[in-house]
Parts: C-alpha cells; structure tokens; sequence
C-alpha cells in the first residue's frame, strides 16, 4: 500500500465518521492523519510496517497501529467494517466538484443521497436547492461536474496507474517462466488517462504465467482468462489485460499493442507497400516479388526492415513520427535523468505540507541542483497565499539558507505563483516581484470567462517582464473539472514574442499545458518548464509524469529550461526582465 493509498483511506473515513455523526474530534484526528501521512518527508509506509512512527506530532496511538496494518498487511479491517454500513455507491460522491465533505453529509441525512444517480436526481428535481447552503449556482456545478465526471467514468489519471504498473511488471518478470514483460497501450505512449492496462509477456508456457497473473494479490475479480490471455480488475477498478506470447512475436505484439490504433495503420500500410501483411504475430510476403523478411529480434529492427528509425513510443500517434522516421527527423526525447532542478514548489509558508528547509533537503537528496519555490500569493487566501510582508521575509530565510547550502553547490530561487487576477493585473506590484529571482504566473479564480477575455487576462500576465513563467495553463484537473476556455494558440505566440516560459505542470491531475500543444510551442521558440508544483517533498516526483507528457510533445532537453546546469539557469531567468531594459 502508498502512502497515497493510506492517506485516502483516513480521509474516507474521516468523511464517513461524520456521517455517522461521530464527535469532530474523531473526525479531525483522521483527516489530520492524511496529511502527515501525505508529507511526510521520511519513507512512512517503511516506518510503519517497523513500528518506528513514535514521536511525529499528530498521530497518536490509533492511527499509527492502523498505518502499521496497513503497510504491513495491504489492508485496514477497521475500514473495511466502516465502509459495509454504507453502500458502495456512496464513495462516487466524494470527488464531486463542489461537494465538499458537509454537504454530502446534508445530502445524505436529508435526502437519503447515496449514489451519483440519487445526486444527480436530487439536483434535477430542485429538492437538493432548497438545502441549507445549497444555491442555484451549487447546483449547476453539481449538475455540470457530474457530466463531466460521466463522460470520463472509464479513465485513470497516471498517479492511480503508475504505481500499479510498476507492481504488476515486477511481479511478471520475476516470473520464471516469463522472459520478456511490458506494458503496453496508451500508458507506454505516455497518455495523460488511460482506460485500461495492456500487459504483454513472451513465455514458453502461457497457461502457467496466466494462472498465476489472475492470482496476484491486487487482482480483485477475473473478468476473463483463456490459454494466452486474460483481463482482470486490479485495485481502483483499473482493467488489466495480459497477453502472453512467444519470443518470437514478441516484438511485433509489442508494437501492436502499444499502438495507437492511428500509428498501426499507418506502419501496416508501409508494410503492405513493400509487399508484407503486418499483424501482432510478424511479417508475411503477400506476393512473390516481395523482398526478403529479415529476421526481428526486437521493436528497433522492426522500424528498421520499414526504413524507419526507431520511434519512442510517445510519439506514435500518427502526427507527424513516421514521417520524421524516415527522414531523420525525431527528436532525442528529453529523459528524467537530464532535469537539473524544479520550478513552482509550495513550502507550509502557504498551502504545502513541508517547510522551506525540508523541500530543499529533498530535492537535494534527488540529485538536483536548484529548487524554486514559489508560494501563493494573497489573493488565493483559501490556499493561505503571502502578503508582501510573509513573502519578503520568505526571501530573506531562502537567502539565509542559500548561504548554508552553498557548499553543497545548491541553490534556492526565490520566486511567488502570483494570481493573475481578473483584469490580468498581477496580485504583486513590479516593486515586489523585482525582489524574486522569477514568478510564475497562474490563473486561480474567476474560471468561467468568455475565451476572448480569458485570452486577453493571460496575455496580459505574460506581458509584464516580471512574469517568468506561465503557470498550469488551462487550469484542468484531469477527470475532474474541464479546462477553462482559452486561446492556447495566441497565449503560445505572445509567450513567443515576450521571451515567457511556459510551465508544463507535472502534477498528474494536471499535465497542463497539454502535450497536444508543445510541439507548435518548441516551433514557435518557446521555452518549456516541467515543474512539480509539489506541496510536499513527495509531491517532487510528480516530475516523472512531467517527462511523459514532455515526451509525448516531442520535447528535448533543449527545450526544457530546467534541464540547465546551475551556472546557466540564472542568465534564462533573468532574460526577459533584460529584454525589458534594452528595448
Ligand atoms: P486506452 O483507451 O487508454 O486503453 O488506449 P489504448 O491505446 O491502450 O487502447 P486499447 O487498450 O484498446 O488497445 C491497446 C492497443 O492495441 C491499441 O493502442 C492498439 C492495439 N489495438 C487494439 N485494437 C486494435 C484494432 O482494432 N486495430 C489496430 N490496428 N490496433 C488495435
Ligand atoms: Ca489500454
Ligand atoms: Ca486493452
Ligand atoms: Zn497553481
């Protein structure tokens, strides 16, 4: 079990002792819980299962033995007990824009709500409006989060299905009859959400390694299972399907089912030209006269017998790869091992759950050279943003500890994700923000704009010198709210024509700006910044979804600033406010 797991189980039940109208005490022991177990900076499920969580403020008795259950057996009984008084659909109205945990306690008191359809029935019919704290307006958003919500009820976001990944690969390739394991699918090409997950193996003895699959501990229920294949459902409801193969097709399996469907077309009529069928099993001549199949040991030697240079699976989505392929034209994709340091990263200064001290010690643990942090401003008062005064003693302690750090040849960038605020005017005067090393600029409130204004509002942030960068630049969460309407296009031109970077935000309940965009982005000469916004010293490794996404937009170390040695990086963050002062 993650620490992720773990935290989510404390607030679910959090949430559902207030239903059940436990004392507030109770309540908030749990939810405290959940974030120390979310922040923590040590390895807490590792302390847990050895007992060691004695002594960190905030977690007493109970919780600490029902963290070591957890870590210790995948498992919490008392959870378990907890959730069977409630039905099961109850748990769909947790994520509910817009819903927080008082009004789906309302709900369900009141109206006997326990199910999204229940939900969407009482906002319908009017009878969730005339609730205490429930207006017209609640209940649009209600009503619009839900249909949002339906039309992706099938996909996962990364941070559900990378840890899955990384289990279920493991547990296949220490199999010892399986000699090659991969996954597959939209998750190899790197995909924002997926649907499900493809796994393939290559096996002497398929049936052995399939029996086995459908009996891992996260294998919830068999939807089905044959000789060579099987789908399960794995912890979340994610859809796993394996296919075991021979040694010998798997290479063309692997390339099959990696996909997109766009992609395969699209080599399987290359293949045709030349006179060969393609399917997930290998090359056949279709006619006499066509030329000799060489004989494929891997995906790279399959690209090659179609003269084409091996393509990163991230890029295979029939925009442009196969072409580029042909000609020499890929790009060397960036990988995680070329960041240098991370951008935009929240300190318990404002809404993060780690201090100033602890994020820099982390992201220095990760080899990194330079952390930016980037606290909120005043404006996002939910989020406990810093007024001018906090921030410029903030500036102060970051020097302070710079001095500390030196030595160690690490730097902190004192920086502030400053609102843009409705007009595009900036939370912060030039004044302040001429005291930072850089801004990233975000978009935080006021989300339901007309597209024209929307646009104007950005570019006017970016149009101020001060503004390094441009922060999550639709404003999504992935399956959970829609991105705002903006026009990407322009807001890519005017960060081309004033020197602004633009954040490729790693959370995965972001990935925003979206890979779709950074292609025309790099043509147009704009830099990118794949950062973090961690709100914890675990919240850093969100940069690997960063990568992905940056991958899949064709992105190389280049284009990436933060892929910069520390004696380079100043000189790019100091640019624009340059440009400024030679024009
Ligand atoms: P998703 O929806 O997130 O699961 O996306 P994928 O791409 O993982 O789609 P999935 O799981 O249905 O299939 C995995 C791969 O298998 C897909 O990317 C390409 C290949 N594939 C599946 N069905 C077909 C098909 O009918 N024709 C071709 N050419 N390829 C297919
Ligand atoms: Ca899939
Ligand atoms: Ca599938
Ligand atoms: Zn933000």
């Amino acid at each position: 079990m993650t620490r992720e797991d773990a935290a989510t189980l404390f607030e679910r039940i959090a949430l559902l002792l207030e239903l059940k109208g436990e004392n507030t005490f109770k309540v908030r022991a749990y939810r405290t819980g959940a974030e120390i177990v979310e922040s923590y900076s040590g390895d807490i499920m590792q302390m847990a299962a050895e007992n060691k969580l004695a002594g960190i403020k905030g977690l007493g008795e109970a919780l600490r033995d029902k963290l070591h259950e957890m870590a210790t057996t995948g498992r919490l009984e008392f959870y378990e007990k907890l959730k069977a008084e409630f039905p099961d659909t109850l748990f769909e109205l947790f994520d509910v824009q817009g819903l927080g945990p008082k009004k789906v306690a309302a709900l369900h008191a009141e109206l006997g709500v326990s199910s999204l359809a229940d939900l969407k029935r009482a906002c319908e019919s009017g009878e969730a409006a005339k609730l205490a704290g429930f207006g017209g307006k609640t209940v649009e958003k209600i009503l619009e989060s839900i249909a949002f919500r339906e039309k992706h009820a099938s996909e996962f976001r990364m941070d559900t299905v990378h840890p899955l990944v990384l289990d279920i690969l493991e547990a296949l390739r220490r199999h010892p009859d399986v000699s090659h394991a991969e996954v597959c699918g939209s998750y190899r090409r790197g995909k924002e959400t997926v649907h499900d997950l493809d796994f393939l193996v290559s096996t002497r003895k398929p049936e052995e390694v399939i029996e086995d699959f459908v009996k891992l501990p996260l294998v919830v229920d068999v939807i089905a299972k044959g000789p060579t294949k099987a789908s399960v459902h794995v912890t979340h409801g994610v859809q796993c399907d394996l296919r075991a193969v021979s040694n010998k097709e798997f290479p063309f399996a692997l390339a099959y089912f990696t996909g997109s469907k766009e992609h395969n077309v699209a080599i399987r009529q290359r293949a045709l030209a030349r006179g060969w069928s393609l399917n997930e099993y290998g090359f056949t001549a279709e006619r006499g006269d066509a030329p000799v199949i060489p004989p494929i040991h891997d995906e790279a030697e399959l690209y090659r017998a179609l003269d084409l240079d091996f393509i990163d699976p991230e890029l295979r989505e029939n925009k442009g790869e196969i072409d580029a392929a042909e000609h020499g034209g890929l790009p060397r994709l960036i990988q995680l091992e070329n960041l240098r340091g991370v951008f935009h990263n929240h300190t318990t200064a404002s809404d993060g759950g780690a201090t100033l001290r602890e994020m820099a010690d982390a992201a220095h643990d990760l080899g990194l050279q330079y952390l930016g942090i980037a606290d909120h401003s005043k404006s996002s008062f939910q989020a406990n943003g810093l007024d001018e005064k906090r921030l410029l003693a903030q500036v102060q302690e970051i020097k302070v500890l710079n001095e500390e750090m030196k030595e160690e040849g690490f730097r902190i960038f004192a920086g502030s994700e400053v609102d843009i605020l409705k007009d595009g005017s900036l939370d912060f005067s030039d004044e302040v923000m001429a005291q930072l090393d850089y801004v990233v600029a975000s978009v935080h409130n006021v989300f339901n704009l007309p597209e024209a204004e929307m646009t104007k509002r950005i570019i006017r942030a970016i149009e101020n010198p001060h503004v390094t960068m441009l922060g999550h630049v639709t404003g999504r969460l992935l399956l959970q709210r829609p991105a705002y309407n903006v026009n990407i296009a322009a807001v890519i031109d005017a960060a081309a024509e004033t020197g602004t970077i633009i954040e490729l935000n790693a959370s995965a309940w972001r990935l925003d700006m979206d890979w779709r965009w950074w292609k025309l982005a790099k043509e147009k000469g704009v830099k990118c910044s794949i950062n973090p916004d961690a709100h914890s010293t675990h919240g850093l490794q969100a940069v690997i979804y960063g990568i992905k996404a940056a991958r899949k937009g064709w992105l190389t170390r280049q284009d990436v600033v933060n892929c910069l040695p520390l004696g380079e990086i100043e000189e790019v963050l100091r640019a624009k406010r340059g440009r400024k002062a030679e024009d």
